[in-house]
């Protein structure tokens, strides 16, 4: 019945460090080895060529007139050259805003328009979306591309620099500058600029680099497949393995060929994985055709993967270690793994390790309080309550939403919306969600932003959308529709009014007509009345 305090020692976290100055502050000593290949093609750059250009794409930016504080949003898949830009806007005190390529232009230009970014860089496949977002937002000057293609300019032109630029009296404020603004819906409503410092960061690497895994290893090589965009792909993956000196083989898409032959050709050590990828590892017959004996680790988060999952992953692959994280956009992103050396299939793990930097900064380690739903009261070993974490990866907040901030991190702690408890080693298992965003293969899907499509229909009475349990996908969603009292509209045209306007995974794989949507004497939506239909039908 108390507090729990990461089992871990407490590590020291520098306060007065940049997340640019973090990551590269080694890599002279890495020097000619590669940081970064591209799986598809072997392009790939070193570290010292990384570092700099780095440093002449910050140079260029600034010519521009691109300052400090200023926001660009990267809306591409993964790439070598989305590290260079990304290290090269926050190296000069940028922040980073980083957009599903997946998304339409208007979900694009939403983004754009409420993080305030003034530039957008694309591949040439996302180019139109791009530049028709672009024409809806005042404030975006140019749209950078990879490569290129017509009406937006070369990526390669902001690294013809001599670097020159940079700007040499640059004042980071670790905790309070904000390096990178992913979107996040949290606990509820509609997807807001989660604002993560440059400590917040370096924090989370230092914490993850405590675990020892990487590191651990000769030739360390992490495949780059979960989106950079996303925290997962961007902090754990991009970051934090440049960091360490291990490379990234990176890949844009999950193709299930190439994603086997990079681990087998690129001799990949570290394997980051979302439940339907582990799935496949499972179950897919072309599996046996490759070479997995690099392979030192398989390492899922995001999404629950079970014991039954992990342990048919193992026994197929018989790699050396499969182990499960937890974290949170919110969250810079980790909170939870488990411990090396340990298997503990179906368990997110322990909660990180954290340090008291200085005794006059409230900095609390990584503590995890389980709290009763309903009460507030502190839960004990084996007790299902929302979890809730404090510690120094915390967000700052969400971007003008103060609202919200205060609805999701109280009196320090940060209420995750997902329920769980742990056990006698303080070992987590997360069992349900509190909150009611829906999970499809990792990805959030914030059923508030279809909920609000849906009624802008005018065929549309009332609305609620719900994730459906999927063995694939984790979730499918799935949305409750009253029609107008004239209204003849169909599933399908329900199907498809959202299929046009929103990212393919988002889209309603279900729709359900009902005389009435279950809400509570405010006006809330009861999603878990319709959620408790869902599972009894399932079991039928
Ligand atoms: C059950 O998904 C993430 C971050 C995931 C992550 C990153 C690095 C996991 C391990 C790691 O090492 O962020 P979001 O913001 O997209 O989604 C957060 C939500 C959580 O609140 C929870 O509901 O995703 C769900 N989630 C999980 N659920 C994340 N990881 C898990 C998990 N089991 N292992």
């Amino acid at each position: 019945m108390s507090i729990i305090k990461s089992p871990h020692p407490e590590i020291t976290i520098p306060d007065d460090v940049s997340v640019v100055d973090h990551v590269t502050r080694d890599f002279d000593t890495y020097g000619d080895r590669v940081a970064l290949i591209d799986g598809p093609t072997g392009r790939s750059y070193t570290f010292s060529q990384l570092k700099k250009l780095i440093r002449v794409c910050g140079s260029a930016l600034t010519r521009l007139g691109f300052k400090q504080h200023d926001v660009f949003a990267i809306y591409s898949p993964n790439l070598p050259e989305f590290a260079i830009i990304f290290f090269g806007v926050i190296g000069i005190g940028g922040t980073v805003t980083t957009v599903n390529p997946l998304y339409t232009a208007d979900e694009l230009a939403h983004q754009l328009e409420m993080s305030g970014a003034s530039y957008v860089i694309t591949i040439g496949m996302f180019a139109d979306k791009a530049k028709q977002a672009m024409d809806k937002c005042e404030k975006v000057k140019d749209v950078y591309v990879f490569g290129e293609a017509e009406g937006c300019t070369p990526f390669s032109s902001l690294l013809r620099d001599d670097g020159s630029a940079f700007p040499a009296d640059l004042q980071i404020n670790p905790r309070e500058d904000v390096a990178v603004l992913p979107y996040s819906s949290g606990t509820t409503g509609l997807p807001k600029g989660v604002m993560l410092t440059h400590y917040n960061l370096v924090a989370n690497m230092e914490q993850m680099r405590q675990d020892g895994s990487v590191e651990a290893v000769a030739n360390p090589s992490l495949l780059g497949l979960l989106p950079f965009f996303h925290i997962y792909g961007m902090s754990v993956i991009l970051a934090g393995s440049l960091l360490v000196g291990a490379n990234v083989v990176i890949l844009p898409k999950f193709d299930q060929e190439l994603f086997l032959k990079c681990i087998q050709d690129y001799k990949v050590t570290h394997v980051h994985l979302v439940p339907p990828i582990a799935l496949f590892l499972a179950k897919h017959p072309m599996v046996d055709k490759y070479d997995f004996s690099n392979v030192q680790e398989l390492f899922c988060g995001a999404a629950p993967m079970g014991k039954e999952l992990s342990d048919a992953v193992r026994s197929r692959l018989k790699v050396p270690s499969i182990r499960q994280g937890f974290g949170m956009t919110e969250t810079s992103p980790v909170t939870h793994v488990v411990k090396v050396g340990e298997s503990k299939p179906g368990s997110v793990g322990v909660p990180i390790g954290n340090t008291e930097m200085k005794a006059i900064i409230v900095l609390f380690p990584t503590d995890v309080k389980v709290v009763e739903i309903e009460s507030g009261k502190l839960l004990g070993e084996g007790e299902d309550g929302e979890l809730c974490v404090r510690g120094p990866q915390v967000m700052k907040g969400y971007l003008n939403n103060p609202e919200a901030t205060a609805n999701t991190i109280k009196d320090g702690w940060l209420h995750t919306g997902d329920i769980g408890h742990y056990d006698s080693e303080y070992n987590f298992y997360v069992v349900d969600r509190l909150k009611e965003l829906i999970k499809y293969k990792g990805y959030q899907v914030p059923p508030a932003e279809l909920e609000a499509l849906l009624l802008s229909d005018p065929r549309v009475q009332d609305a609620a959308v719900i994730g459906v349990p999927d063995l694939e996908a984790g979730e499918l969603p799935k949305a409750y529709i009253v029609k107008k009292a004239d209204s003849d509209v169909t599933e399908k045209d329900i199907k498809d009014f959202i299929a046009e306007k929103v990212a393919p995974y988002k889209k309603l794989r279900f729709v359900e007509f009902t005389d009435q949507i279950p809400k509570s004497a405010s006006g809330k939506i009861l999603r878990r009345v319709l959620k408790q239909k869902e599972v009894e039908r399932q079991k039928k």
